[in-house]
């Protein structure tokens, strides 16, 4: 599954500002859905490292237009949010995925919504809200304690009655770990399957890619970090991920197809 990003936002990392306008949002939406996108993820509040907090109302205003009109428009649609209330609005407005950062975390109500709306979750593995997160990217084995707290969410999801079948793991690359902590996950992927859920790999122009296409005192700018992200989005496929979320869907459609043909020729 190709997860296409869509942020309606004024500060995220790589495309704040773009779509922040409903009209373009739906427009790039419904472009991303033509360039191969099996799922289109909105987003109307930034998680880039360091970001502050949008307000309900901002998120909702942000986010629920573009829902509307991109499921009016056929698309899959997911949420990107760690609230109940938007996740809720949301899946009324037509989204049939929410993408929790959080994992059910950062909002008690998250996971009881979902199941009553039998919604399908996205939880991701994390440490704390984008002003916190730095601060603990602390571990002694990565791995282990990444498999550790995904795998208490996972447990959290299914006794809030989420039903097995809609539910993804994702690791959260960037998201209070440091280049090191991503490479590492990354080595020890394979570690995550002992989870027993579909996993999603999330590392769309992300800084550790930045720093390693430049250096760290200049990485890489966020535009010029596709053909990387397409590289690792076609190793992974051809792993067997459930799905990779990225904002250069093209690019990454023509990487995954060509590495699951190959992936075929080898089975
Ligand atoms: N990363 C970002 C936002 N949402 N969702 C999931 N499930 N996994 C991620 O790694 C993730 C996410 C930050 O990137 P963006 O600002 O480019 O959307």
């Amino acid at each position: 599954m190709i997860l296409g990003i869509l942020n309606v936002t004024p500060d995220s990392f790589s495309d704040g500002g773009l779509w922040a306008n409903t009209d373009a949002a739906v427009e790039h939406g419904l472009d991303l859905v033509a360039q191969g996108a099996d799922i289109v993820d909105v987003g109307g509040e930034s998680t880039r490292p360091g970001a502050g907090r949008v307000d309900e109302a901002t998120e909702r205003a942000r986010v629920l237009p573009v829902v509307r009109a991109l499921a009016d428009g056929g698309a899959v649609v997911s949420v990107d949010t760690t609230r109940a209330a938007v996740a809720e609005a949301a899946l009324n407005a037509g989204a049939t995925w929410i993408n929790d950062v959080s994992g059910g975390r950062a909002d008690p109500a998250m996971l009881p919504t979902l199941a009553a709306a039998e919604a399908s979750l996205i939880a991701m593995h994390w440490r704390g809200h984008a002003r916190e997160m730095a601060a603990r990217a602390d571990y002694r084995d990565v791995v282990a304690e990444v498999v550790d707290e995904l795998g208490q969410c996972r447990d959290a999801a299914l006794a809030a009655g989420i039903d097995p079948g809609r539910l993804v793991l994702d690791p959260g690359i960037g998201f209070a770990k440091t280049p090191e902590h991503n490479w590492r996950l990354l080595r020890h992927w394979g570690a995550l399957d002992a989870l027993g859920f579909p996993l999603l790999l999330a590392v769309s122009r992300k800084r550790f890619l930045g720093t390693l296409l430049g250096s760290d005192a200049a990485p890489r700018p966020p535009a010029a970090r596709d053909a990387a992200t397409a590289a690792l989005s076609a190793l992974f496929a051809a792993r067997g991920v459930w799905g990779v979320r990225v904002h250069d869907v093209r690019a990454t459609r023509d990487a995954v197809t060509a590495a699951e043909r190959l992936a075929e020729e080898e089975r």
